[in-house]
């Protein structure tokens, strides 16, 4: 027994005083609400032990610890995930059967906890969890937003989104620490004065609007192994004192003022991806939790050590991309500031300290502050920037002599903007993409002056998901069935799924695996039924897209393919055709126009082919509405095709198509991000290439892109289905509802090149593509082995790797254990 809060008769009363002292009811009379928050905390207590153990472990043993800053960290539902991980799902799941509850129905009643806005923020979530399963010291470092990514409805096609109000009913798993609370400064102006005592100067900021930042925790539960880490998420107050002092003196709006700030600086995720907005406010955000997660962590370093110029013994902070980037100045401020350190000093600390991840190449969404706000807002912080610029620059000139170019491509402050990933590569002490791929294009087009002038700094940590998450809680059926074949070893050492390759010339296994695909269809059909008020076949095969809308992820080459099918069946109804359900998931930053129309044809294709029964039901279209990750858990266990066919170059990395990969589906894709790695992994006979190589597209790319119209005139499938956009077929007659899409593709927009994704470009080969999984779909054998095969071959994609390798090369972490109190 892992706990023996755990045991049954112990659990079942916890839960029943639980709901008794919080609700003062019986257990009987309670909500599914009330019963999901008693069994949490009956969960807590257990949870609580080991972190309390985990602290006293690191007190003593005082190993080397990450900080890892993000923005953004995607969670989901804590309780069936913990309870995973504390090894105690099944007998709980018993205890509460026993007691008439269905554990399925207590998860149901939690909210995600969507901190995040995709890939990066579920990344995020993922290294939290392999970091503890591992037995690394870390804390996640982010923002307690009170609305986290908006709930997306479906509404005649169109998404509208509603608030993510997900602490109304109060977070069980948090623990407010008042006692850590840290203000944070913003504005004013900043005075020198001549210190005697330190013989140095002091800068004193003045005028200034402050917060107060208050954090609370989140236990990270390893697996099996009683380590408890910590996600530290910060919520912002006003502070009180001040405000009387204001309101004495009359500085009645100034209170006010602070008030407001505190409570918008929290309110709210921005829900852009990939696409930087210069919003004021965000800015702010970004300083908020980077100063006070740093203020914290010096503060908890010097109680134990003496010498901050030995930080980087002890901590390494990784900026999760450019976000969290402030970090490298406002270090710097701290260790100059006020713990009096020399600027080269302090330079050299903050260097061997920070560490920076790019994950995206996409030039829309690199954050380049106007230097007028960000002086403004960070008056002292600027003072820094401005300084390690200058210094920068002096160094490029002096390698570079007369290189008045490599100045302008490479300065911090140019045009009048602070470029943050320049800030973060120049004094980040590692700089890594997210994929092979990804990064060699970092080396040698994004990044290429920097990594002349740096090599030593860059490298590469494919991404990684964990299997804790994406197969053990997700897909149950399949995660037994791993088991009894190969044991439960790969649960914490995913290299063991090799061991399944063999079961691919079993009938018998081959059989078994396909049962459970088929099971798996069921509960997502039912789903789907339950939520979409659509139904689908389990017997068809599920075909799924789901990650979020991006013109270069291109949904539009995923529905214009199904309006070309649904043509073809039209035209030859003799023809013989799997039947298939396109399954799409994807929410639409708000203000992206162009990627809700994307959505709004999605759901038009939907209408028109759903309900056409000349076509037998041959071909289906579904959006489900809402996609994150407690329904993607689902939706991976049952897809028998991944989707990943974004523009290649574009796409970091990818993780979506590890968990499809883990779940046994096939990847129909590009050659793009950790696809490459994955079709290396799996031989490319068990996956589904096509398209332009990235290679391909930067060569277009740098003479001027391509021509569509070629294409348009010359490919009569092509031009029918690009046509059907405007004439009306799939808008009830209106010929204006799609004309943007149209337009994007065959003319020049608004400065952007016609079809800068390429979609007309790789349509036939994807086509093409789409045709040899149909085919290999009808022989039951041949696909059974292909998709075990993608199983079997997952090893490498497990975050477990990828955290092991940013442990090995650039945190250089102690390894903890941890005894769990008697
Ligand atoms: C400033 C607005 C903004 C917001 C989010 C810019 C950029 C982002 C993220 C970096 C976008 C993102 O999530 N990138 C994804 O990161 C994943 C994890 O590394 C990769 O797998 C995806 O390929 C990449 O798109």
């Amino acid at each position: 027994m892992y706990s023996k809060r755990f045991e049954k008769e112990t659990f079942k009363n916890d839960v029943k005083e639980n709901v008794r002292t919080l609700y003062r009811k019986e257990i009987e009379e309670a909500t599914p609400q009330q019963i999901f928050q008693a069994v949490s905390y009956a969960v807590k207590e257990a949870i609580v032990d080991d972190w309390l153990a985990t602290q006293k472990t690191y007190e003593k043993e005082d190993p080397k610890t990450v900080y890892y800053m993000s923005m953004e960290f995607l969670m989901g539902r804590a309780l069936g995930n913990n309870l995973i991980n504390m090894t105690a799902y099944k007998e709980v799941k018993e205890a509460l059967d026993e007691m008439g509850i269905d554990l399925n129905v207590v998860e149901d009643q939690e909210p995600d906890a969507a901190l995040g806005n995709g890939g990066l923020g579920r990344l995020a979530a993922c290294f939290l969890d392999s970091l503890a399963s591992l037995g690394y010291a870390a804390y996640g470092c982010g923002i307690r937003y009170r609305y986290g990514m908006f709930k997306q409805k479906i509404k005649d096609g169109y998404q509208v989104e509603v608030p993510d109000n997900w602490l109304k009913d109060g977070n069980p798993f948090e623990i407010r620490r008042d006692e850590y609370a840290k203000e944070v400064r913003f504005g004013g102006t900043i005075r020198v004065q001549y210190n005697e005592q330190t013989k140095k100067e002091d800068f004193i900021q003045e005028n200034y609007e402050s917060v107060l930042a208050i954090p609370y925790d989140m236990p990270i539960v390893g697996y099996g192994n009683h380590v408890v880490n910590t996600l530290r998420i910060w919520d912002a107050q006003a502070i009180t004192d001040f405000k009387l002092d204001a309101f004495d003196r009359g500085e009645y709006h100034k209170a006010i003022e602070q008030e407001n700030l505190a409570k918008t600086i929290v309110e709210v995720l921005y829900p852009n991806d990939n696409h930087y907005a210069g919003k004021e406010l965000r800015l702010k955000q970004q300083y908020f939790f980077v100063s006070a997660s740093l203020q914290v962590m010096l503060e908890k370093y010097k109680k134990k050590h003496k010498d901050v110029r030995k930080l980087y013994e002890k901590v390494t902070i990784q900026m999760n991309d450019t976000h969290p980037t402030v970090a490298v100045a406002e270090l710097m401020r701290l260790l100059i500031d006020q713990e009096g350190l020399g600027w080269d000093e302090a330079w050299e600390v903050t260097t061997k300290t920070v560490a920076y991840t790019n994950h995206t190449i996409m030039s829309e969404a690199l954050e380049k502050w106007p230097i007028d706000l960000f002086s403004r807002l960070l008056p002292r912080v600027y003072q820094i920037v401005q300084e390690i610029n200058r210094r920068f620059v002096e160094q490029v000139r002096r390698m570079y002599p007369g290189n008045e170019d490599k100045v302008r491509k490479m300065a911090i402050l140019m045009d009048g903007q602070v470029r943050m990933a320049h800030m973060a590569i120049i004094a980040g002490y590692s700089v890594n993409g997210v994929a092979r791929l990804h990064t060699e294009i970092l080396k040698h087009q994004e990044l290429k002056d920097f990594y002349e002038m740096m090599p030593e700094k860059f490298n590469n940590k494919t991404n990684g998901i964990t299997q804790r998450r994406f197969l053990l809680h997700g897909n149950p059926l399949l995660a037994d069935w791993v088991t009894d074949h190969i044991g439960d070893g790969w649960i914490t050492d995913l290299s063991q799924m090799s061991k399944l390759k063999p079961l691919a010339d079993d009938p018998k296994a081959r059989a078994e695996f396909m049962d459970i695909k088929y099971k798996n269809k069921e509960r997502l059909a039912k789903y789907i039924l339950e939520h979409n008020g659509v139904e689908i076949d389990p017997r068809s095969i599920y075909d799924v897209q789901v990650k979020r809308l991006h013109e270069y992820k291109r949904q539009l080459l995923n529905i214009l393919h199904v309006m070309y099918l649904y043509n073809q069946i039209k035209e030859h109804p003799e023809m013989s055709f799997y039947p298939r359900t396109f399954i799409f998931g994807a929410k639409a930053s708000a203000g992206y126009v162009r990627a809700k129309e994307i959505i709004k044809l999605i759901n038009s294709v939907a209408d028109v082919v759903n309900n056409d029964l000349s076509i037998n039901g041959k071909l289906k279209v579904v959006f489900i509405e809402d996609y994150r990750v407690s329904n993607a858990e689902w939706i991976f266990a049952a897809a028998d095709v991944s989707e990943q066919i974004s523009t290649a170059s574009k796409e970091a990395s990818g993780t979506g198509n590890m968990k499809f990969m883990l779940n046994g589906a096939p990847t129909l894709g590009t050659m793009d991000g950790a696809n490459v790695e994955i079709v290396e992994e799996v031989g490319i006979e068990n996956a589904f290439i096509f398209g332009l190589s990235s290679d391909e597209v930067i060569n277009y790319e740098n003479n001027g892109g391509y021509n569509p119209q070629e294409i348009y005139f010359n490919d009569w499938d092509i031009k029918r289905v690009v046509d059907q956009l405007m004439d009306g077929t799939y808008s009830h007659g209106d010929h204006e509802m799609f004309r943007d899409l149209y337009n994007s593709l065959l003319n020049t927009q608004g400065g952007d090149r016609p079809d800068r994704y390429f979609i007309l470009k790789d349509f036939r080969s994807y086509a093409e593509a789409q045709k040899k999984v149909e085919e290999a779909y009808k022989d039951p054998d041949r696909w059974a082995k292909m998709a075990l095969l993608n199983t079997a071959s997952c090893g490498k994609f497990t975050s477990d790797r990828t955290i092991q390798e940013y442990v090995d090369n650039i945190w250089k972490l102690d390894y903890v254990t941890v005894k769990p109190e008697a």
